[in-house]
């Protein structure tokens, strides 16, 4: 194997497009005709909770029908190879709230946009896992102060947890080698952990079915589905 450690895998809704989870910037992507930009944001709750529970409970119920395909367990199998040698290098960083990579076995991962499958109370700050889906009622409450629920996820105009994004930058700024897979390279700060491996002198390589802003970047582009074209790519490496 001549990969360059350690090694950073950044993904996006497009991995997970083949399992038939709707990615936001695709033809599929629209719900009722409202995009992700006008949903996924707090102005958006603050303004109808229900409405925007009812695009999750949506989500939710596709998603709960979903398993994991050839490109996250293509992900597993990177993972287990280089990590063996030495933990530290290997990272997943997903903007995927799907849960399909914890699904396919992936352990050493930064999910940096939240969960769909967690929840958190507006009013006294608990969380926790609601895994069903439809959901009771919409928009849950919280059983101990009954205030309002919302999902555990991270809208435009929040701030990512500051510990998953620390580790995600310190990974990006270390590696040798990025694998961006399946993503718009449109999404802030995610888009920019590409920009500062390739800054830093790292090997990336692009998996995706159209070119995006990061394509004239890398150094490989790598052109098709993900769970074809990722075990693909692997099998060459490791001949
Ligand atoms: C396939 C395929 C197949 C299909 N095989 N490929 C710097 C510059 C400009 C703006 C900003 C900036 N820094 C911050 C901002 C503001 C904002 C932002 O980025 N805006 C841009 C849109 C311009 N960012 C934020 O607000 C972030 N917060 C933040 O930075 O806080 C500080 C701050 C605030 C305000 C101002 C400045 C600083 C938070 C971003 C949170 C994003 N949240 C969402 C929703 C999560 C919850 C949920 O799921 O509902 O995250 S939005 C949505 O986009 C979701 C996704 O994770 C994310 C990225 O989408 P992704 O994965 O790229 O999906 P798609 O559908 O867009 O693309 C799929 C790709 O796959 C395509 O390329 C296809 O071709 C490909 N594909 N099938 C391979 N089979
Ligand atoms: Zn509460």
């Amino acid at each position: 194997m001549s990969l360059r450690l350690p090694l950073l895998v950044l993904t996006g809704a497009g991995i997970s497009a083949e399992s038939g989870v709707p990615t936001f910037r695709g033809v599929d992507g629209l719900w009722r005709n409202y995009r992700a930009e006008e949903l996924a944001t707090p102005e958006a709750f603050a303004a109808d909770p229900k409405l925007v529970w009812e695009w999750y409970d949506w989500r939710r119920r596709e998603i709960a029908k979903c398993t994991p395909n050839a490109a996250h367990r293509s992900i597993v199998e990177i993972e287990s190879h280089v990590a063996d040698e030495d933990p530290d290098s290997f990272l997943l960083v997903t903007q995927n709230v799907d849960g399909l990579h914890e699904l396919a076995g992936s352990e050493r991962m930064e999910r940096i946009h939240g969960s769909i499958w967690e929840v958190q109370c507006i009013k006294c700050g608990w969380s926790g896992v609601d895994r069903s889906a439809p959901l009771k009622r919409l928009p849950p409450t919280c059983r101990s102060c009954k205030g309002t629920l919302r999902p555990g996820v991270v809208w435009f105009g929040e701030s990512l947890n500051a510990g998953t994004l620390r580790r995600s930058v310190d990974a990006a700024e270390g590696a040798g080698t990025v694998l961006v897979v399946g993503t718009s390279s449109l999404v802030y700060p995610a888009a920019a952990l590409p920009e500062t491996a390739l800054r830093r002198g790292a090997h990336v390589v692009e998996f995706n079915i159209e070119d995006t802003p990061l394509t004239p970047f890398v150094h490989e582009s790598v052109r098709g589905p993900a769970a074809e074209a990722l075990p693909q790519w692997w099998a060459r490496q490791v001949k």
